[in-house]
């Protein structure tokens, strides 16, 4: 019997066309390159590898034992794997040993797993305690509102109502008391912290800090299933020098100021758009939608989908759900059922550009 099998097996290997043979014996590095290559490409800008905020910072503690260990594990059972089978492959003359049971071995291979679960955890629950620990006395607080489908961001010690474009100070921590006025959201920048769940009714809280300050914004995004545009509910989050800060909050402390003629805010204010946008300094005071006293000064609307140019503007009021699915400002031109006409759209642009 033993015999015809190795003989079966000889035969079977040199019927076996060369190229196939090729292919097999390059496939296991070529799969390693790629991967390799994948990961080498890891510094996407909603990448969580980042360590860009004080929270990835501690994540990536245990994250560093854990990576450790598990590649240690990985290097031995792959080795034991390909090593053992050809130590004590069949030869002729030796067959295998039945075996039931090995007191020595099964004691050792449970007391390993064990000692590397309880290394794993000290490093783990210090990180845990310490990302739950209280904010410091000096925190800046930031309330942020997850709307279908849009975040909106309110400083209440500093008086700054903003939405989609959060803006913090380099290396101080802020206090987030995450909420939702409708359905569960999560509050997610990959390169600072790890998600928290916005859910309605319920104060959730997180507090890190971002590293550094950086010309170029930190991408957000919403991190649980909440509808239509759940996909399209983005924000970004702009990191400061303490001075830079300071000046950008002190103007969005203020009431509008706007450059254009005084037509051009009657004609806005006789809009519909009053009903749901907050102007501050004007009788515009609704709160659907995200408030607009410096809309001018944000690079993007409808929550991060369109830059903030008069020809995205035009787009996004003339017909906003044809642009976002789902959207609950409703079309706004005539030409799709609302009742604003292309010159009088075109004058509120250029009031809500200089708003700045
Ligand atoms: C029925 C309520 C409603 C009306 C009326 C309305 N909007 Fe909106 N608007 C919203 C909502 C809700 C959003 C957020 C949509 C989203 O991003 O999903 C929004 C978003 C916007 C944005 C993008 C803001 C940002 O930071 O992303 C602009 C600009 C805007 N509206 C302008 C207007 C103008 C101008 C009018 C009047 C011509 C108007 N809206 C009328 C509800 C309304
Ligand atoms: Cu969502």
């Amino acid at each position: 019997m033993r015999a015809v099998l190795t003989a079966r097996h000889r035969t079977g290997d040199r019927a076996r066309p060369g190229t196939t043979r090729g292919l097999r014996r390059w496939a296991a590095p070529l799969a390693l390159v790629v991967l390799a290559l994948a990961l080498v490409g890891c510094d996407a800008p909603m990448s969580t590898s980042e360590i860009e905020g004080s929270w990835n910072k501690e994540v990536w503690k245990p994250y560093w034992v854990i990576l450790i260990l598990a590649g240690i594990v990985f290097v031995v059972i792959m080795a034991a794997t390909l090593v053992l089978p050809l130590m004590y492959r069949e030869r002729p003359g030796r067959e295998a040993r039945q075996i039931h049971g090995n007191t020595k071995f099964e004691v050792v291979w449970t007391i390993i797993p064990v000692a590397i679960v309880l290394i794993m955890m000290v490093p783990t629950l210090d990180s845990v305690f310490k990302l739950d620990e209280k904010p410091p006395a000096n925190a800046l607080k930031v309330e942020v509102i997850g709307h279908q489908w849009w975040f909106e961001f309110r400083y209440p010690d500093l008086d700054v109502v903003t939405a989609n474009e959060l803006h913090v100070p380099e290396g101080r921590v802020v206090d987030y008391a995450l909420r939702s006025v409708d359905v569960i959201h999560s509050f997610w920048v990959p390169q600072l912290a790890g998600k928290v769940d916005m859910v309605p009714g319920r104060d959730n809280r997180m507090a890190f800090s971002a590293l550094r300050a950086r010309a170029e914004p930190y991408l957000g995004q919403c991190a649980e299933f909440c509808g239509t545009s759940h996909a399209n509910m983005r924000f970004r989050v702009f990191v400061h020098t303490a001075e830079d800060f300071d000046r950008w909050a002190k103007a969005e402390a203020a009431d509008r100021v706007s450059s254009v003629s005084r037509t051009a805010e009657e004609a806005f204010l006789a809009a519909p758009c009053l009903g749901c946008h907050t102007v501050r300094g004007t009788d515009a005071a609704g709160i659907a939608g995200p408030d607009l006293t410096h809309i001018g000064a944000r690079t993007t609307i409808g929550s991060g989908l369109l830059d903030n140019t008069p020809a995205e503007l035009k787009r996004w009021i003339a017909n906003s759900p044809a642009v976002k699915p789902g959207s609950k400002m409703p079309p706004m031109a005539q030409s799709a059922g609302g009742t604003l006409t292309d010159e009088q759209i075109n004058v509120i642009i250029g009031y809500l550009q200089s708003l700045k």
